[in-house]
């Protein structure tokens, strides 16, 4: 495997003599594997085997990431002193973004941003600080960009209604015969879906403007320097147009809950308030001034919307028998439905002190 990894390394245009080529990270999407080089000096780079069941037209994919890595690196020059990096692809020899493989796979590189880390688990204020005003700046930096000449890849991919409208399919065929050990988690989406049309209709009223959005922001997806500083924002597969609310929430479901995503011990599962009110005030600071007042009066709001979502696809994709996410054992994603689906009891409960802190901010 490492001498065919290593192949696929030397079809892009990179520097030094690879040592090793390591599984690296913790995604359910894409593989990843950090590549290591001599000497010291030279870069090392993330090799990345992208999903195409998943994301079926690459080319444009890749053409989405060039064109905001372009644009955010036009907006950091020059030199700005912010200390913020671009996540940047590498060439292929052929002059390409990526590298479709004899076996159909595509592969494509990065440099690896030396001296970093990120956080399954946001450890402390400071931190969730830090990722707020990280995407702060990648909102404030693609406002100027119009979402219309991105790409849609993944079409409704935080459209609740179409989301329930799969849900509500799989569960007609029960394919996998899972319903009847899930009815709990069922019920619970029942009782909340009507609610979350708020998102939707807001977006059709006009209210909530369609932008250049991440729409993966999961906490993880914040790389941190040593000192604890936010240096660089990656997994940009899914930046497309979207809405402001999709990226501030799934930072939240991520970036404040105590517990892990797909937590077995529900009672560690909690929407901590103080990483809440840190994440908004970062992210506050650095874009206040172009959000509309539909925006931010629904980022409370967002946060339980994003973690019912992410929390519905996960029971889908159990009661579908799991083709989606990948997972690390029989009923993983059931786990994590549960997982999320107690956050939202808990953001449910605490939903009006965290309005009370958006006001305050
Ligand atoms: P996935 O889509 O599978 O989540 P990511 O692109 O988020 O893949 O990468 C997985 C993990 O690998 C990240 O959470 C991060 O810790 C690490 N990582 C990815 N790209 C880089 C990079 N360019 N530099 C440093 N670390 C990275
Ligand atoms: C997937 O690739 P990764 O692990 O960062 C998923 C996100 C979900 C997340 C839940 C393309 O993200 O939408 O929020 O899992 N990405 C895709 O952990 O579906
Ligand atoms: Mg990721």
């Amino acid at each position: 495997m490492t001498g065919r990894l290593t192949d696929i390394v030397n079809h892009f245009i990179t520097e030094g003599d690879i040592v090793s080529v390591e599984p690296f990270g913790s995604g359910h999407i894409n593989d990843s594997y950090l590549v290591r080089t001599a000497p010291e000096a030279a870069p090392d780079y993330v090799l990345q085997r992208i999903n195409h069941n998943i994301f079926i037209n690459i080319p444009a994919l890749t053409n989405n990431i060039l064109k905001v890595t372009n644009h955010l690196e036009s907006k950091l020059e020059p030199s700005s002193g912010s200390g913020f990096e671009v996540l940047r692809l590498i060439p292929s020899i052929s002059g390409e973004y990526f590298l479709k493989d004899p076996e159909g796979n595509f592969w494509r590189l990065y440099y690896y941003i030396r001296g970093s880390r990120s956080y399954d688990i946001v450890e402390n204020t400071s931190l969730a600080h830090e990722g707020g005003k990280a995407f702060g700046h990648f909102h404030s930096m693609t406002s100027g960009m119009d979402a219309a000449t991105l790409f849609e890849v993944l079409p409704d991919f935080h459209n609740i209604e179409s989301r329930l409208k799969s849900f509500r399919d799989i569960l007609d065929l029960d394919p996998a015969n899972r319903a009847a050990g899930a009815s709990e988690e069922i019920a619970f989406v029942k009782e909340r879906e009507k609610e979350m049309y708020r998102i939707p209709d807001l977006i059709r009223s006009g209210k909530v403007p369609i932008r250049v959005t991440h729409n993966d922001t999961k906490f993880n997806n914040i790389l941190f320097n040593e000192a604890g500083r936010a240096i660089c924002i990656i997994d940009l597969d899914t930046i497309m147009p979207g809405t402001i609310l999709y990226d501030f929430g799934d930072a939240i479901r991520t970036g404040a809950n105590k517990g892990a995503e797909d937590e077995p011990d529900l009672s560690k599962v909690d929407l901590d308030l103080s990483l809440f009110e840190a994440y908004a005030r970062g992210y506050l600071e650095v874009a206040r001034d172009f959000l509309l007042p539909g925006e931010i009066d629904n980022l409370p709001f967002s946060a339980r919307y994003m973690t019912f979502l992410i929390g519905l696809r996960f029971l889908t994709d159990h009661l579908d028998g799991d083709h989606y996410y990948r997972i690390r054992f029989p009923g993983h994603n059931l786990q994590r439905a549960r997982a999320q689906f107690r956050l939202v009891s808990c953001i449910e409960k605490k939903l009006p002190e965290m309005e009370k802190i958006i006001e305050k901010l």
